[in-house]
């Protein structure tokens, strides 16, 4: 079993999590706060079989898209940026060494 982390712009979430629900696979969602722009976006859990782990992140790619962002102003002053490309999706996938439901 795999765990995919996602991490998924807010104005993406509805989107990925209806096809996620549609297509029966298992997440968890929880709201989450980037750590850079300091703007809300949503972290998903979802436990998978590995043979699915590829149709599951194109899941998400299809349902995400880049967005550029204006960067806040405390950070444009420190790196010179206005804005910043955000997303569509940040994906971690780690080993589950063990997985139990009771
Ligand atoms: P934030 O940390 O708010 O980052 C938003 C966007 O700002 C990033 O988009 C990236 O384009 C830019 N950015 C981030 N750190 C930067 C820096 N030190 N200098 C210049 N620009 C920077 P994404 O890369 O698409 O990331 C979207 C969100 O995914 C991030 O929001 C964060 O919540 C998460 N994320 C991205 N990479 C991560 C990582 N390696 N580990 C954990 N979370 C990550």
């Amino acid at each position: 079993m795999k765990l995919i982390t996602a991490i998924v712009n807010r104005k993406d979430s509805a989107g990925v999590c209806e096809v996620l629900a549609e297509k029966k696979v298992a997440f968890t969602k929880m709201a989450s706060i980037g750590g850079f722009l300091k703007a809300g976006n949503i972290t998903l859990l979802i436990g998978v079989d590995e043979k699915k782990v590829y149709d599951v992140i194109e899941l998400i790619r299809k349902n995400c898209r880049t967005r550029k962002v204006a960067a806040p102003e405390s950070v444009t002053a420190e790196n010179d940026a206005a804005e910043v490309t955000v997303g569509g999706a940040i994906v971690f996938v780690t080993d589950v060494e063990r997985f139990e439901k009771m």
